[in-house]
C-alpha cells in the first residue's frame, strides 16, 4: 500500500469516527433530557469507593481483580459499578441517575468478544419502591424516544448503517427457559436469532439482586439483550434492602468482609428500590453496528490490546 492510499484510508476512517462521536454526543444530550423529563436528580459519579460492586459470583465473569488504591491509611476500591453508592443515593434523593465510568479488568481472552472494554461508562439508575416492571417499562420507553428522536441523524447516512427501530414492548424470558433453548451460552445464540431487544430474566448473581420471597432461587432481576448478536445491553434488578438477607447472601457468596464493611454499616435504613444500568459504548455500538464495542471509543480500552493512549 502506498502512503498516500494509507493517509486516504486513515482520513475516511477518521471521519466515520467523526461521526460516530456526533451521533454519541446527541445520545447524551437525549439521555440526560430523558432522565431530566422523567424526573430524576443526576448526580456525579464517585470513582473511588470504600466499597464496591462485587462483580460476582458469576462464572462468566473474567475480571481479574478490583483496584485497591491505599490513600491517607484508608482503602478505596476503583468503581467496578455505583451499585452500592446508588442504594444510599436512592433512599435520600429519590429518582437518581450518573453517568458512571466504571473500570472492570477484564482478563485478555474477551479482546474477541466484541463487547468488552477494561474502561467504560454506564447511565446507572434507581427509583425508590419501584418494582421491576416499572423499570422495565421506562427502559422501553428510553429506547422508543431514542429510535424517532435519532431516526434521521445523519451519522447513519455517513456511516451507511439502518437507523434502529425500536418496537416496544419487547418479549421476557427467564435464564431458565433460555438456557434450556440454547444451552449455557445462550446470550450469543438468542441475541442472534432476534429482530428486537428482549428481556432476560432471573439471574442467580450478586447480593443486591432481590431474591423473590415467594419463590426462593430465583431473582427479581432482568436484563436487556441487544439483537442481531450484539448481546448483553442493560443490568438491572429490585434490591435487597433489608441487612439479614444482605449479610447472609455476602456469607454464601464468600466475600471478603472487609471489603463490605463500610456498606454494611451504613445499609441499616436502606429502601426497596429498583434500578438498572447501560452501557454507553455498547449502544453506540449497537447504533453504528460496530464489530468490536473499541471501535467507538476514541481511546480504545480493550482488555489484552495495546493501548496508546
Ligand atoms: N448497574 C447495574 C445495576 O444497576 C449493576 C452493574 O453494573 N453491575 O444493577
Amino acid at each position: 500500500m502506498s502512503g498516500a492510499e494509507a493517509t486516504a484510508i486513515g482520513a475516511s476512517e477518521r471521519e466515520r469516527q467523526r461521526a460516530r462521536l456526533g451521533l454519541l454526543s446527541d445520545v447524551l444530550l437525549e439521555t440526560t433530557r430523558f432522565f431530566h423529563e422523567e424526573g430524576f436528580t443526576q448526580l456525579l459519579p464517585v470513582m473511588l469507593g470504600r466499597s464496591t460492586d462485587p462483580l460476582g459470583p458469576d462464572p462468566g465473569s473474567s475480571v481479574l481483580k478490583t483496584v485497591e488504591v491505599d490513600y491517607l491509611g484508608q482503602r478505596f476500591y476503583l468503581m467496578n459499578s455505583m451499585i452500592l453508592h446508588k442504594q444510599f443515593a436512592v433512599r435520600d434523593v429519590g429518582k437518581v441517575w450518573i453517568l458512571s465510568p466504571n473500570v472492570r479488568l477484564e482478563s485478555a481472552e474477551r479482546r474477541g468478544s466484541g463487547k468488552h472494554l477494561f474502561e467504560f461508562t454506564q447511565a446507572d439508575f434507581e427509583i425508590p419502591r419501584a418494582r421491576g416492571a416499572d423499570v422495565q417499562a421506562l427502559v422501553e420507553r428510553y429506547f422508543a424516544r431514542l429510535g424517532s428522536v435519532l431516526r434521521d441523524h445523519p451519522a447513519f447516512l455517513e456511516l451507511e448503517v439502518e437507523p434502529p427501530r425500536f418496537a416496544p414492548p419487547w418479549r421476557a424470558y427467564t435464564t431458565h427457559e433460555l438456557e434450556a433453548r440454547y444451552g449455557a451460552a445462550w446470550e450469543e445464540a438468542a441475541s442472534h436469532e432476534a429482530d428486537q431487544p428482549f428481556w432476560a430474566n432471573c439471574h442467580r448473581r450478586e447480593f443486591y439482586d432481590r431474591e423473590d420471597p415467594d419463590d426462593p432461587g430465583h431473582y427479581l432481576n432482568y436484563d436487556l439483550i441487544y439483537p442481531f448478536g450484539y448481546g448483553e445491553a442493560l443490568s438491572g434488578a429490585e434490591r435487597e434492602w433489608d441487612l439479614a438477607p444482605i449479610r447472609a447472601r455476602l456469607a454464601r457468596d464468600g466475600m471478603p468482609p472487609a471489603a463490605f464493611a463500610a456498606y454494611l454499616e451504613r445499609a441499616t435504613d436502606l429502601i426497596p428500590s429498583a434500578g438498572a444500568g447501560f452501557g454507553i459504548e455498547r449502544l453506540l455500538r449497537f447504533l453504528v453496528r460496530a464489530s468490536h464495542v473499541g471501535d467507538v471509543q476514541l481511546f480504545r480500552r480493550v482488555p489484552g490490546e495495546p493501548t496508546v493512549m
